[in-house]
């Protein structure tokens, strides 16, 4: 399908060792829990057990990015997962609150060196949103939590061949503690 990625390929215990935070939005509730549905769909796809995501609600997707951030910071987990659904009202709310978790979610990437993925569907209408979790057009929560599971594992990797040893991939500049 256009602008999907194709699928991982399963390996067996591929997500061995990893731990994941989802953060979840409560505003739209409804079709929130589709696209938390989906994130742990595709994170068993990927290898990682239920008991290795750890699912945190928050009020809005405004609040997205600081839970982001507190949780990356604690240095508990290879790679955050936000979740949020963002519907244009008629007041100027919808710009104020999508760039919020947008450039709030990248900062809490790049100051804490753990991947922190956006899955915040930002649409005109509920039809679209809906359309966006799990429906028409796919599965942003799905997307999400893959691209989470991507750069985790690429960033373990280049730790690695870098002769690092920070088992949640972290570089060494980065400012989250270590995965125990
Ligand atoms: C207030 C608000 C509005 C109007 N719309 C949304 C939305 O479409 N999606 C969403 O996730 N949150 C919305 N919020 C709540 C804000 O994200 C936030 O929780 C409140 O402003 C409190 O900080």
């Amino acid at each position: 399908m256009a602008g999907r990625a194709p699928k991982a390929t399963v390996r067996p215990r591929a997500g061995a060792g990893e731990r994941y935070a989802i953060v979840v939005a409560r505003f739209n509730e409804a079709i929130s829990k589709k696209l938390l549905d989906g994130a742990l769909e595709s994170l068993a796809v990927h290898g990682v057990g239920g008991q290795d995501a750890e699912v945190h609600w928050v009020p809005g997707s405004f609040e997205l990015p600081q839970a982001a951030l507190t949780l990356a910071m604690t240095g508990r987990y290879h790679a955050i997962i936000c979740l949020g659904v963002v519907i244009k009202g008629q007041t100027p709310h919808f710009e104020y609150v999508s760039s919020a978790a947008a450039q709030g979610i990248t900062r809490a990437a790049l100051a804490s060196g753990v991947p922190v993925s956006f899955g915040v569907v930002t649409t005109l209408t509920e039809e679209q949103a809906w359309e966006r979790a799990g429906g028409a057009v796919g599965n942003r929560g799905e997307d999400a939590a893959a691209a989470a599971v991507e750069m985790a594992r690429w960033m373990r990797g280049l730790a690695r061949s870098k002769g690092g040893r920070r088992p949640n991939g972290s570089l060494r500049r980065s400012r989250a503690r270590r995965v125990t």
